[in-house]
């Protein structure tokens, strides 16, 4: 593959898209070889048609806030492959979100599908509906009213979205409830619903029990353990929640979150009537972490990042390119031994070419939090056999998963000298089941 030259097209033909042409670089940089390697993928044209979204829905949402005013935002739904299965990813009410954020995302959720050996093609939407000091009546006319739009172009066979930053089981409420309103069907057209109706245990932790897991299997290759060791964990939404309370289960101390406004930093170690604290927090539509180191007499460092404290793993939590190059650099000098991204492109790719240059430990998000996707497939299997799994089962199956995922970034990741390019695994894993069953479908 000409490498030079596709990306020279991909710049050329998405000018404005800077996150999602860094996705895309970065993919086909380390798959470059392998696709070398195996002609037919060329000769078929694979890569130029990954790279290109089979469609894209862009529409608007009108809706009437609390004073009576009309509000406009723009919706979307990025259907990008749907080669091994429905399309499947979340929706992100922010307001960054841009086509190239969604199409960075809806990228990066193929090879994640992929790699969970769950039957889930890649997708991504959302809006630039900003959350924040929104009051619930709001947030429910938005999300009826972005739901009268979509919900023409989903459904349980053909694209399952779910939740991701801004859109929690609250607003996943409000959209079922009108899709349903809309179609007069209960089915399982998205994920993260409520577990009296259709939604499955453990899917809340499930992003964060993963990334937890597959930490911990990446820390065994080197005979080490969360035991003992102090946790840097920036966000403070569902993602950071789950990531805190197993890697508390697993003997760690985590001691930063993180909002817009700074992060915290507790030396105590965040755990009790703490964590949920800052779930309380994170459900108040304020966007602050703040009120944790007043109610808990600890420091608070306004705008800043939490990768200057020293720590043994970091683990981003909140959302891309939110750990650069600097703060590689002062996690290195601190020691830091891991870097998992439980977040979609936690780190920029000065970050993450320092640490694989200082044989840091490095999981890509695509990897880490593949666990909270996988339980939305586990959702959807529970939904067609119209069954629910007790909590244990779920709680196996996510952690066998990742264990998988684990094995199959060490097989195409390992280098001659023993380091593991968790990076280069997972991209390459991830490509090839994609790219075969395209290439047994045909030219479509
Ligand atoms: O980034 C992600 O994988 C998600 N936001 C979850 C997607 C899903 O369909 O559960």
């Amino acid at each position: 593959m000409n490498l030079e030259r596709i990306v020279a097209e991909l710049e050329k033909n998405n000018p404005a898209q800077p996150e999602f042409l860094q996705a895309a670089r970065e993919v086909l940089e380390t798959i470059a070889d392998f696709v070398n390697e195996n002609p037919q993928y060329d000769a078929h044209k694979i890569i130029e048609r990954l790279v290109e979204p089979d469609r894209i829905i862009q529409f608007r949402v009108t809706w009437v806030d609390d004073n009576g005013d009309v509000q406009v935002n723009r919706g979307y739904r990025v259907q990008f492959n749907n080669a091994i299965g429905p399309y499947k990813g979340g929706l992100r009410f922010h307001p960054s979100v841009n086509l190239s954020i969604l199409k960075f995302l809806g990228f990066e959720q193929i090879f994640k599908n992929s790699l969970t050996t769950l039957p889930m093609g890649g997708a991504k939407g959302g809006s630039d509906f900003n959350p924040k000091g929104k009051s619930d009546n709001e947030i429910m006319r938005f999300c009826q009213a972005f739901m009268t739009e979509l919900w023409q172009n989903i459904g349980p066979e053909t694209d399952v979205p779910a939740g991701d930053i801004g859109v929690g089981g609250r607003e996943i409420g409000f959209l079922y409830g009108m899709w349903k309103k809309l179609t007069r069907e209960h089915v399982g057209v998205l994920t993260g619903k409520g577990r009296n109706w259709g939604g499955s245990l453990i899917r809340p932790e499930a992003t964060g029990f993963g990334g937890v897991y597959f930490t911990r299997e990446m820390l065994e290759t080197k005979g080490t353990s969360f035991e003992g060791k102090t946790v840097a964990v920036s966000g403070f939404g569902n993602v950071a929640w789950g990531a805190i309370i197993k890697a508390n289960e697993f003997g760690a101390k985590v001691v930063t979150i993180s909002g817009p406004d700074g992060y915290i930093y507790d030396p105590d170690g965040i755990t009790g009537e703490k964590v949920d604290y800052m779930l309380e927090l994170r459900s108040s539509n304020n966007d602050v972490v703040k009120p944790y180191a007043e109610k808990y007499g600890v420091e608070f460092f306004p705008g800043q990042k939490p990768w200057n404290v020293k720590c043994d793993i970091a683990m981003p939590c909140a959302t891309q390119n939110e750990l650069n190059g600097d703060d590689a650099k002062k996690l290195v000098a601190n020691g830091v031994m891991c870097v998992s991204e439980c977040s979609n492109m936690g780190c920029t790719p000065e970050a993450i070419n320092y640490f694989i240059e200082h044989k840091i430990m490095y999981g890509p998000g695509k990897a880490v939090n593949a666990g909270g996707v996988a339980v939305s497939g586990l959702e959807m299997s529970q939904n067609s056999e119209k069954l629910s799994w007790s909590r244990e089962e779920v709680d196996e199956k996510l952690l066998n998963i990742m264990k998988n995922i684990h094995e199959n970034c060490v097989k195409y990741g390992k280098q001659p000298d023993g380091y593991i390019n968790y990076m280069k695994g997972a991209n390459v894993a991830g490509f090839i089941k994609v790219a075969d069953a395209m290439l047994d479908q045909g030219v479509i």
